[in-house]
Order: structure tokens, then sequence, then C-alpha cells
């Protein structure tokens, strides 16, 4: 079986992904540095079927260090700073990991003979549509508003560079917002989520009317899977699920689900240069590569709010490092 190098394998998206490449086969190498959002208690299951190496990507040396061991066949790039709102705070950490990190990858890469090099963008690269009828296709200019969405625009770049320049086999996924359990709970859903059922304050940013488009987390990982099983060289590919809410909305779902009052809904500050809407056209991986994804919103809430309420240890391990953050953003 193909061995696959897995960045930001203890992440939340990167840990989903790993479980499901174990799952099928395959032998799974991860590099995750353990942040403050990289967590080996996501992959407590499959601990004894991986390889895992605590190694940051920052480091050139350190990478080189991996790939000269393991030679792997598909290197699939999570790694990454992902929440827009430190980004504002401290950009500079944004810029060393998303760019300076990928762009490492790809420098080794181009050394080993890897058949695949998929690279995880996002849909905010985009930047933000303001029309109802409008949504985002591959072919959609770059036009990112914050400093995260720029460094992930800037990846991508390079990822677009090392696939024309030096025929490095680069494919780039475009996920939309994803939530499910093990979500790191700085990110909206969990934030409702965790403040609802400790009947909190919910602190919805601006008025409330930014729009997302929601996909859960396990059907992510499928996509991606999916992208690197038949994903066509040199392509990108959106991956969204049509599960498109308006913030208040989500909130609105969740309160109705846990049986609280919408008095727990406090609009705040508006987060500077919020983007208004996102939304993708996701034709392209349901034609081409047959992969539709299959958890409705209210389900994947449903199964969300569950591991919250039965995983509150693992919440209270993130309290302190959060209190931190929060009053950096609330200050
Ligand atoms: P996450 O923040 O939960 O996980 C990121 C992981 O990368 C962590 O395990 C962290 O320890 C690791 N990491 C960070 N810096 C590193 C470094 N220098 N060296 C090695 N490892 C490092 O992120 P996520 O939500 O799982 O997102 C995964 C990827 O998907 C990211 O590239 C993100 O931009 C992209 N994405 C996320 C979403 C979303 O809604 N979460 C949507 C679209 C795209
Ligand atoms: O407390 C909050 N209140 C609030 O109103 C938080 C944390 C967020 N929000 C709003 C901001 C956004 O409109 O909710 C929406 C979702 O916010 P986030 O969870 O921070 O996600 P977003 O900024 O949309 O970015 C996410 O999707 C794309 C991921 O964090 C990125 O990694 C991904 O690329």
């Amino acid at each position: 079986m193909k061995r696959v190098l897995v960045t930001g394998g203890a992440g939340f998206i990167g840990s989903w992904f790993v479980k499901l490449a174990v799952e099928k086969g395959y032998k799974v190498i991860v590099v995750d540095t353990l942040t403050y959002a990289g967590d080996l208690e996501r992959l407590k299951d499959v601990q004894n079927n991986i390889k895992f190496y605590k190694t940051d990507i920052t480091d050139l040396n350190l990478v080189e260090e991996v790939f000269g061991k393991e030679n792997p066949d598909i290197v699939v790039h999570f790694a990454a700073e992902s929440h827009v709102d430190r980004s504002i705070l401290e950009p500079a950490i944004f810029i060393k990991t998303n760019v300076e990190g990928t762009f490492n990858l790809l420098e080794v890469s181009r050394k080993y003979p890897i058949e695949k090099f998929i690279n995880i963008s996002t849909d905010e690269v985009y930047g933000e549509l303001e029309n109802l009828e409008d949504q985002f296709t591959e072919e959609t200019c770059l036009k990112p508003n914050s400093p995260y969405s720029s460094s992930k625009a800037s990846a991508d770049m390079l990822g677009r560079a090392y696939y024309k320049t030096y025929k490095l086999p680069v494919i780039t996924v475009r996920p939309s917002n994803n939530y499910g359990p093990w979500q790191y709970p700085e990110k909206f859903i969990p934030v409702i989520i965790l403040k609802a059922l400790q009947n909190q304050p919910i602190p919805v940013y601006g008025n409330g009317k930014n729009r997302r488009e929601w996909i859960f987390v396990r059907d992510c990982a499928e996509g991606v899977l999916t992208v690197m099983e038949k994903g066509k060289i040199g392509e990108i590919y959106n991956l969204g699920s049509g599960e498109e809410k308006e913030n208040i909305e989500v909130v609105k779902t969740i309160l109705e689900i846990l049986g609280k009052s919408e008095d727990l809904i406090t609009f705040v500050k508006d987060r500077p240069g919020h983007d208004l809407r996102y939304r993708m056209n996701s034709e392209k991986i349901k034609k081409e590569l047959e992969f539709t994804p299959k958890t409705a919103f209210e389900e994947g809430i449903r199964q969300t709010i569950k591991f919250y309420i039965e995983n509150m240890e693992w919440v209270k391990q993130k309290e302190e490092e959060l209190k931190t953050f929060w009053q950096k953003v609330y200050e």
C-alpha cells in the first residue's frame, strides 16, 4: 500500500483524514509540530497504526530528514495556522507556517519521486461574495481579505508554480467551512455549542448576517481522500456541501436542538475585514470524481453536539489557552 505523509495530521480535519486513510489500508506518516491546535488525543484510535513525527514544517532540514527516512509516495498537506481571528491579532506566524512551511514541503517534495502532492487550500482564498446568486468556481480569481486567507492563497499559488515549473504533481483542494467532533473550541460552531451548554452569552460578530457553507468534517476528509485517489494532476477541486447558512440561523438551530433560550444570543463588535459570504460551486468534484458529501447539516450538528457533551474533559484542557486568546480578541 502507498505511503502517505500527512502534515497537520493531529489537527481537526487532518486527524479525520488520517483515520480514514488508515481504515483504507494506507501506510500513514503524520508530521505535526503540535501547536495549541494540534492534539494526539484525536488520533488515539489509530495510534498503533501510524508513524508520528513531531516536526515543524518551517524547518527545512527537519522536513528533509523525515522525507529521507520515510520516502513517501503521496503528500497530503493540511498543516497550517487556521483561525482568522488569530491571523488578525498575530499575522507573522501565518506567513511563516502557511507560506514558508508550504514552500519547504514543495521544495523537498521535488527531490523525491512523489506521485501526488495534495495541497489543502480553502474557499477563503476567493474573497467574499455579495450577491446571493453568485458562487465561487475553480476559475474565480483569488481576492483574499484576511492575513489568514492571503497566506493560504500564497501557498496555493506556490503549489501552482511548482506544478507548472517543476512538474511536481500538485492537486489543490479548496474546502468550505468544516464543523464536527474534535474541532478546536475557538471556531464558531464549538463556541456556540459550549456557550449554550453552559448558559453563557453566545458572541455573534456584527449583525449575524454573514453566511458560510458548512461541510461535516468526515465528508471533507472523504472528499480529500477521493481527490487523492482519483484527482487529476494540476487541477483544483472545490469541496463544499451546498449547506449555506446565515450565522444567526446556525446559532438558532443549535439553541433549538439544545432547548436553550435565544436570549443567550449576544451581538458583539464585528471582526475587522469580516467576509460577508462564501459559497462554492462544487460541480467539478461531483461530476468528474463522483463525490458528494453525505451528511445533512442538522444530522452533522447533532453528532457534533453529542461529541462535546461527551468530551467536556477534553474541552476543559483548552480553557486556559482560550482565555488568553479571547482576552486579546475582546480587549
Ligand atoms: P487545525 O488548526 O485544527 O490544525 C492544524 C494542524 O497543523 C495542527 O495539528 C497543528 O499542530 C499543525 N501545525 C501548525 N503549524 C505547524 C507547523 N509549523 N509544522 C507542523 N505542523 C503544524 O486546522 P484544520 O481546521 O484542521 O485545517 C486543516 C487545513 O484545512 C488547513 O490548511 C486549513 O487552512 C484548511 N481548511 C480548514 C477549514 C476549516 O473550516 N477548518 C476549511 C477549509 C480549509
Ligand atoms: O465567536 C464567533 N462569533 C462569530 O460570529 C466566531 C469564532 C465566529 N463568528 C463568525 C465569523 C464567521 O462569519 O462565524 C463565522 C465562522 O467563523 P470561524 O469559525 O472563525 O470560521 P471562518 O472565519 O469562516 O473560517 C473557517 O472556514 C474557512 C476556518 O476557520 C478556516 O480555517 C477555513 O479556511
